[in-house]
């Protein structure tokens, strides 16, 4: 995919900001700090445009970022950051929910996991959540760079028997090198 001016357009802390036109949404969920915003960044091949931190709850706002006017790669806010009030997670759950339930325009929501790690108790409820939207999603294992090549296959087959998915598509990722990015954008792609 050649992305040629991705733009940052909105960061919504409400539904009547989302934007009004029709264009496919592909979205963005995980956990706190798993690199969605790094994702989004690698894919479109730019430094920065996304805001990234080391801090865990970086992300509060849903972020659209306009691509070319053809889709737009929506970063939601992680959820399981434990510095969060129990209330203010609650706040941001809905929050998620709202829009995933309410969004006509999604076409595709993008998992991320770490790859090093079994998927949290978190994560799961999310994936079950998913799930019961009915809408399309694929599953990125983030990190790979932090493990050696040679053990990424096992990896990703060790996480899908963790989940039960044998039909599902997970694929190995790393924001932090761009090795991966054109069979994610394969996939991607087809959701366009
Ligand atoms: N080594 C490595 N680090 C990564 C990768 N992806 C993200 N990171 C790092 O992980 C940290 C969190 O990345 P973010 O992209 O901000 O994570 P996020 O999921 O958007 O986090 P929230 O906005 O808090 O939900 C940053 O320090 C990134 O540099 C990766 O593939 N490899
Ligand atoms: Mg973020």
């Amino acid at each position: 995919m050649k992305i040629i001016n991705p733009k940052f357009e909105i960061s919504a802390v409400k539904p009547a900001q989302y934007p009004k036109n029709d264009l496919p949404q592909i979205v963005l969920v995980g956990k706190s700090n798993v690199g969605k915003s790094s994702f989004i960044n690698t894919m479109i091949n730019r430094k920065s445009l996304a805001r990234t931190s080391n801090t865990p709850g970086k992300t509060r706002q849903i972020n659209f970022y306009n691509i070319d006017e053809s889709f737009y790669f929506v970063d939601l806010p992680g959820y399981g950051y434990s510095k969060l009030s129990k209330q203010e997670q609650i706040n941001m759950g809905k929050f998620i929910e709202d829009y995933l339930e309410n969004c006509k325009n999604i076409s595709l929501i993008v998992f991320l996991v770490d790859i090093r790690h079994n998927p949290t108790n978190d994560d799961l409820l999310m994936l079950d959540y998913i799930k019961r939207t009915n809408l399309p999603y694929i599953i990125i294992a983030n990190k790979a760079d932090k493990i050696a090549v040679t053990k990424v296959d096992a990896e990703v087959a060790r996480i899908k028997e963790f989940l039960g998915l044998s039909f599902s598509i997970l694929l190995p990722f790393s924001a932090e090198r761009k090795i991966y990015t054109e069979n994610v954008w394969n996939e991607i792609e087809k959701f366009l």
